[in-house]
């Protein structure tokens, strides 16, 4: 926390990339360190609560919804029967609500490595864990690259990987390996998505790898789409979207443009937006 003379501040530097993003803070309202990492939760004067793991922003009650709308709508409504579907990470359980929105969705199972940060999420942000109750919801604490080479194959429809940057833990999670046993878990015309960082930060160290590493484990296409998402760095973020069967272009438009649910960012015009690729995106 950075203080000047009438507020406390808390900043995410970004040491690689030269920025900082800063958030005005109120009071500190919870620090520990779990087995898995640091978690800090603040009370921020404009955002709401914040969640910072090892010094980065998770999220706050303001802009979250741009984030886990986006790592959610866009996969279940490319996929045309979304019936079983794997967060992996997600500990906070947004992205998690967004996917019990769908109607289709039978199964929907959170594989966290860190329990502690479901159990902050439900303090201090309980909005995102207001579905957590609903019967097709199964959180499991345990470790996503395990539970992922030992998924039986073709038992989900849809993978989402809501994880940190791809360093420490997550690392794994932007490998071959791990979308080579992705690809095998899927069913047929499955559909995964990942959190891949700032289009302008990392198209080259991250976006553009993740994309050769989806298609040589076996996806016949993906596609990245950027949207905002203020606390993280630069402001800009992405999800890349990997399809089994094929096109991840394509989405179920009408389904999208009558959704039976409400979202705060999402909608078929978003998602059709959100396909058109810069001109620094290179195939
Ligand atoms: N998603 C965290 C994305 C990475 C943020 N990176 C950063 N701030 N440097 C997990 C939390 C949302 N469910």
């Amino acid at each position: 926390m950075i203080t000047d003379s009438d507020a406390n501040w808390f900043t995410e530097i970004y040491s690689q990339g030269g920025c900082a993003y800063s958030l005005q803070i109120r009071e500190k309202l919870h620090e520990e360190q779990s087995p898995y990492q640091r978690i800090e939760i603040y009370a921020t004067t404009h955002f709401g609560n914040l969640m910072v793991i090892d010094g980065c922003y998770m999220l706050t009650t303001r802009d979250n919804f741009l984030y886990h709308e986006m790592m959610s709508h866009p996969a279940l409504f490319t996929h045309p029967n979304p019936r079983r579907v794997a967060i992996i990470g997600g500990g906070d359980c947004g992205t998690l609500r967004e996917v019990l929105k769908h109607p289709s969705v039978e199964h929907a199972l959170q594989v966290d490595i860190d329990e502690r940060v479901t159990r902050l999420a439900e303090q201090y942000f309980p909005e995102l864990c207001e579905s957590n109750g609903d019967p097709r919801a199964e959180l499991y604490f345990g470790d996503g690259i395990q539970w992922m080479k030992d998924a039986e194959p073709g038992s989900v429809d849809v993978i989402i990987v809501d994880s940190t940057d791809p360093v420490g833990p997550a690392e794994g999670l932007f490998t071959e390996a791990f979308f080579r046993d992705c690809h095998r878990a899927l069913g047929e015309q499955g559909v995964m998505v990942q959190q891949s960082e700032s289009p302008l930060l990392h198209y080259e160290s991250i976006i553009q790898p993740l994309h050769r590493a989806m298609r040589a484990a076996g996806f016949a296409d993906s596609v990245t789409l950027p949207f905002p998402q203020p606390c993280y760095p630069s402001g800009w973020w992405s999800a890349t979207m990997a399809g089994k069967g094929g096109d991840v272009l394509s989405f179920r438009v009408t389904d999208a443009g009558q959704k039976t649910f409400a979202t705060r960012y999402y909608n078929a015009a978003i998602h059709q937006g959100a396909l058109a690729q810069p001109e620094f995106f290179q195939g």
